[in-house]
C-alpha cells in the first residue's frame, strides 16, 4: 500500500514537471499558437497610448449639419480613431497606456492571444500600465477600450476609443496601404440628420440601444474624404476634404476597421472590385484568400478586414458602406486614380506604418513622409529594436 502511495506521489511530480516545464525553463522557440508557428524577429516596438476625454469635431459644416458637429469624445492620443499601430509578424509590441482622463479606461488588442497579451486591465485616472503582445498572426485587427472590466465598454467604444493594429505577415506583397475606420455616433444633441445640432453632444444610450445612429464616421469624421456629391446638381459635403490618391493599376491594400459599436459595414468600391484577404494562409506567412473579385464584403462590428484592389482606369472611384442610410450619415470616401500619385500622399488619419520599417504609429507620419518622400515609402526601411512612438 505504501509503495502504491509513493508511486502515486512520484507520478504526480512527473506529471507536474511536464505541465510546468515551460514555466521552469522559459518559453520554447518558436512560438506556437492556434495554427500558427512564428519565430520571434527580436524586434521590440513600443507605443504609448494616452486615454482622455476630449471634445472633437465629427462632422464638417455643410447643408446636412449646419455649423458642423462637435462631440464629447473619449480618445486615445486625442483623436478618433486612435493611431494606427504597425508591427511585423513575430515582433514584440510593448504598449504603455497612460490615463490622463477622469474616467477608468483600458485597452483590448485583438491582435494578441491570451488575456495577459490582449488586455491592459482597468487603469484609473492618473495611472498607467505597460505590457507586451507578440504579433503571431498577420492581418488587420481592432483595438478598443474595454472601460472598467467591460462595465460601460459600449459607451467608451461609441465615444471613439478604438483604432487599428496591423500585423504585417512575413511574405506580405508590396502595396500602397491605407487604414480606414467606419464607426457610428449616437449624439444626444442631434435632433436628426437634416437639422442643426444643439451644441456639443454626448452619448445617447436610447439611440444606441435602438441602433439609431446620427453619423457614420470615416477616420473620425463624417464625409472626411468626400468633397461633394452630384454631377449636375452638386451638394458640397466637405470643402476641406482630402481624397485618397493611387496610381492607375497600382496594387493597394485597405485595412477597413469596424469598431461599431453595433452596425456592420457593407464595404464596396464604386467602379471597382476587391479581393478579401481576411484570415491567414496555410503556411501562416501571408494573408488568407477569402474572396477574389468580390463586389461587397460584410465587416461585422469588432472586426478589421484586409481588402486588396487595383483601380485600372484613371478617374474617381468611391468606397461606400453600401447600406445607403449609412452613406447619408457620412460612410463613404473618394479615391482618385491619377498618374501623379506618389507613395507618400496618404490622407490624414489613413497612414499604416509599413512592413519592415522602424515606424510604429502614433505621430510618426510626418517623419515617415520626410524620410521616404522620394517615392521609397513602401520600401523596406532599417529594422531595429526598441522603436518607440508616442
Ligand atoms: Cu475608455
Amino acid at each position: 500500500m505504501t509503495q502504491k502511495i509513493l508511486a502515486g506521489i512520484f507520478a504526480s511530480i512527473l506529471v507536474a514537471g511536464f505541465v510546468f516545464y515551460p514555466l521552469l525553463v522559459g518559453s520554447p522557440q518558436p512560438v506556437k499558437s492556434l495554427n500558427t508557428e512564428v519565430t520571434p524577429t527580436g524586434v521590440n516596438k513600443k507605443v504609448t497610448m494616452i486615454a482622455n476625454e476630449t471634445v472633437v469635431q465629427i462632422a464638417p459644416d455643410n447643408a446636412l449639419h449646419p455649423g458642423g458637429v462637435m462631440y464629447n469624445a473619449y480618445t486615445f492620443n486625442g483623436t478618433i480613431p486612435g493611431p494606427t499601430v504597425g508591427i511585423d509578424q513575430g515582433d514584440n509590441l510593448t504598449i504603455t497606456l497612460i490615463n490622463k482622463g477622469k474616467l477608468i479606461h483600458s485597452l483590448d488588442f485583438h491582435a494578441g492571444i491570451g488575456p495577459s497579451q490582449v488586455l491592459s486591465g482597468s487603469v484609473s485616472p492618473g495611472e498607467s500600465k505597460t505590457w507586451s503582445l507578440m504579433g503571431i498572426n498577420g492581418g488587420g485587427f481592432l483595438y478598443h477600450c474595454g472601460a472598467d472590466g467591460l462595465n460601460g465598454v459600449w459607451e467608451h467604444i461609441a465615444n471613439g476609443m478604438y483604432g487599428t493594429i496591423v500585423v504585417h505577415p512575413q511574405n506580405e506583397q508590396k502595396a500602397k496601404e491605407f487604414a480606414v475606420t467606419f464607426s457610428e455616433i449616437y449624439n444626444n444633441a442631434d435632433p436628426g440628420v437634416f437639422n442643426e445640432v444643439n451644441g456639443t453632444g454626448s452619448f445617447d444610450i436610447g439611440k444606441f440601444l435602438s441602433e439609431d445612429a446620427d453619423l457614420v464616421l470615416t477616420n473620425g469624421m463624417a464625409f472626411k474624404y468626400v468633397p461633394s456629391v452630384g454631377q449636375v446638381s452638386k451638394l458640397e459635403l466637405n470643402p476641406n476634404a482630402t481624397v485618397f490618391k493611387v496610381k492607375p493599376g497600382e496594387p493597394t491594400r485597405w485595412f477597413i476597421n469596424n469598431p461599431g459599436p453595433t452596425d456592420g459595414v457593407a464595404f464596396h468600391f464604386i467602379s471597382g472590385q476587391q479581393d478579401v484577404r481576411d484570415g491567414f494562409n496555410a503556411e501562416a506567412k501571408d494573408y488568407g484568400v477569402t474572396q477574389l473579385n468580390d463586389e461587397n464584403w460584410w465587416i461585422p462590428p469588432g472586426s478589421t478586414s484586409v481588402i486588396e484592389s487595383t483601380f485600372p482606369e484613371p478617374g474617381v472611384y468611391v468606397a461606400v458602406d453600401h447600406n445607403m442610410a449609412d452613406v447619408v450619415k457620412g460612410g463613404a470616401f473618394a479615391i482618385l486614380a491619377v498618374d501623379n500619385s506618389t507613395a507618400t500622399d496618404i490622407p490624414d488619419g489613413a497612414w499604416v506604418p509599413p512592413k519592415g520599417s522602424e515606424f510604429v504609429g502614433g505621430n510618426q507620419q510626418a517623419q515617415w513622409v520626410a524620410e521616404y518622400g522620394g517615392g521609397q515609402a513602401n520600401q523596406t526601411a532599417t529594422s531595429g529594436s526598441n522603436q518607440t512612438a508616442a
